[in-house]
């Protein structure tokens, strides 16, 4: 197969169109176009400050995907209108390399065009057969805490953003990344409810709504060290008990938010990863944990295909319920 003639690339050659090479063409770019015209999609939304974990978050998701055989994946090359879409599968192969160095992934560029989506489906393999698709964004941190309105500042989102949140056939599963080391988190996700109530009419119908606790080893360090809302500070682990009482003393109209939800189960859960060096001023994460992703993505994947991984009614019943637990 031949290339494509692309002229607009480096501008208009009197000589006529030329071939560039692969390598050289621009980027596909997701465009507010393709978000708008997208037919249907259930996505994860990660949501939070820049450096609260939204990428650790799908990072350790997808290598806890590809790592265990519970579940058989594919990554969508998507066609846009600039071409074939191979963003998804390059970002999931860098993870990968990153993951088996045990670094963490770069933070995420702060343009509007840095904005990536990345297409899943996965299958079970063993177990009830079930499948799911969902597909969620690589955004910075820098581009959602504009939905936070300042004396003379409306709250905004960039139009590629909005397309998404304004595109009535989408379903949204928002995860709030709540990492110890910002103060003003409450602000961020309370204001991000406010803003999708008065600006997209309708879509919290469409929204699940989970709070991850990113960095709980910190996390429960703030809480034996501020105490809870009653004063109390002996808590020695990051049960559900001490995780309700972190949002209710730190972030208390997301608990608000989190303990209305018009859901039966809004998700709450921290986030350990395993253990984590510092290795020449760098964190590495030397040992992986995936208990805790895996409860997380049972749950996400309960959201989007509506049932829960697990094993078959006969396994349940004979007991071979060994690689579920
Ligand atoms: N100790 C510890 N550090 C973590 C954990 N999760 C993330 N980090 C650190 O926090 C850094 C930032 O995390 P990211 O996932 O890039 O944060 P982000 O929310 O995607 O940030 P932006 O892309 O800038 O918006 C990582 O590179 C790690 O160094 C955790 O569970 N424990
Ligand atoms: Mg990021």
């Amino acid at each position: 197969m031949t290339d494509p003639i692309i002229t607009h690339a480096f501008g208009t050659d009197p000589e006529g169109p030329k071939r560039i090479p692969l390598r050289l063409r621009p980027k596909p770019v997701l465009t507010v176009e393709d978000v708008a015209n997208k037919k249907k999609g259930h996505y994860l939304f990660s949501f939070g400050y820049p450096g609260s974990g939204k990428t650790t978050l799908q990072w350790m998701m997808m290598n806890y995907l590809i790592s265990k055989t519970k579940f058989d994946i594919d990554i969508a090359i998507p066609d846009n209108k600039e071409g074939p879409d191979w963003e998804g599968p390059a970002i999931i192969n860098d993870w990968n390399k990153q993951w088996i160095e045990g670094r963490f992934p770069e933070r995420t560029p702060a343009a509007e065009s840095d904005i990536r989506e990345i297409e899943i489906t996965a299958q079970t393999t063993s177990g009830k057969k079930l499948d799911a698709n969902f597909s969620f964004l690589e955004v910075s941190g820098e581009l959602l805490q504009q939905v936070v309105p300042a004396k003379g500042v409306m709250p905004d989102l960039k139009p590629l953003l909005r397309a998404y949140l304004e595109n009535q056939r989408l379903k949204f599963v928002v995860i709030f990344m709540l990492s110890p080391d910002r103060e003003e988190n409450d602000i961020l996700f309370a204001n991000f409810i406010s803003y999708v109530k008065k600006s997209f009419p309708g879509l919290l119908d469409r929204m699940s709504i989970g709070v991850v606790l990113s960095k709980p080893e910190e996390s429960l360090c703030r809480l034996r060290e501020f105490g809870d809302a009653t004063g109390r500070t002996g808590f020695t682990k990051l049960n559900t008990e001490a995780q309700i009482a972190y949002l209710k003393k730190f972030c208390p109209r997301t608990y608000n938010i989190w303990s209305g939800w018009p859901e039966k189960k809004p998700l709450l859960s921290p986030l350990y990863l395993g253990e984590i060096e510092i290795i020449e001023g760098e964190p590495r994460l030397m040992e992986f944990d995936f208990h805790h992703i895996e409860q997380i993505f049972f749950w996400l994947f309960e959201q989007f295909a509506g049932k829960r991984p697990g094993p078959t009614f006969w396994q349940r019943f004979t007991g071979w319920t060994k690689e579920w637990q």
